[in-house]
């Protein structure tokens, strides 16, 4: 059985709502942030030595990384579901914006995280962290015009794992300003794979 390493509050709740997307079977092993310093606890290590979440057990390996994790999913559990054909150009575009995601777009988000925790010694740093997400997030916003996916006109994994950046930029108080990544990430919320995942690895403070 494939086991899902839960951390709440984290960006194993994207693989939760994939498996719940594909109707694959799963179990939830749960680990809870320490109130304090919202680090995952030690136990996690025993399962991967990063001891970061999401991470994944399943068929004898272990499979660490959220782009990873969906890509493994995908190819193994999903049939040919939520993925462009291999062979087509938007196969390209799912790729570009399953790298994107950590790769690229995050940068900007977990570094205002990281330098607004300096005060007032982190002010030299701030207006090229907003500009960055101004530009990580514009970008997002004018591919969305008109959209309700990521690529093509149904969901793909694309769409999860991009999820979570909208999620951690409405925390700072980021996305409002950004009408077609808002509605996009409404539209994803409101599926019921979604809210079913959400059941399933308990509260999920990052939603707004
Ligand atoms: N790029 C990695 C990031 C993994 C990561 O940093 N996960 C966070 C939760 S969102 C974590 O485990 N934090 C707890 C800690 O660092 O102790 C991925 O996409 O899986």
């Amino acid at each position: 059985m494939l086991v899902v390493h839960h951390l709440n509050d984290s960006r194993s709740q994207r693989i939760l709502w994939l498996l719940e997307e594909l109707g694959v079977a799963y179990e939830v092993k749960r680990y809870q942030r320490d109130a304090t310093t919202r680090l995952a606890p030690p136990e996690l290590t025993a399962v991967h030595p990063l001891g970061k979440s999401p991470v994944i057990t399943d068929d004898g390996r272990t499979v660490h990384e959220s782009g990873a994790i969906i890509d493994y999913i995908i190819r193994r559990h999903a049939g040919g579901r939520l993925q462009p054909d291999p062979a087509t150009p938007a196969y390209d575009d799912y790729q570009m914006w399953m790298h994107y995601a950590e790769g690229s777009a995050m940068l900007p988000l977990l570094l205002n995280m990281y330098v607004s925790r300096l005060g007032e010694a982190g002010a030299p740093l701030h207006p090229r962290i907003e500009s960055e997400i101004a530009n990580h997030l514009g970008y997002l916003d004018s591919h969305l015009k008109g959209r309700k996916f990521l690529v093509g006109d149904s969901l793909t994994g694309a769409d999860i794992q991009m999820s979570f950046i909208p999620e951690i930029a409405e925390v700072y108080g980021k996305r409002a300003a950004f009408k077609n990544l808002d509605a996009w990430i409404r539209g994803l919320h409101a599926r019921p794979a979604w809210k079913k995942a959400l059941e399933k690895g308990g509260p999920y403070t990052l939603l707004k």
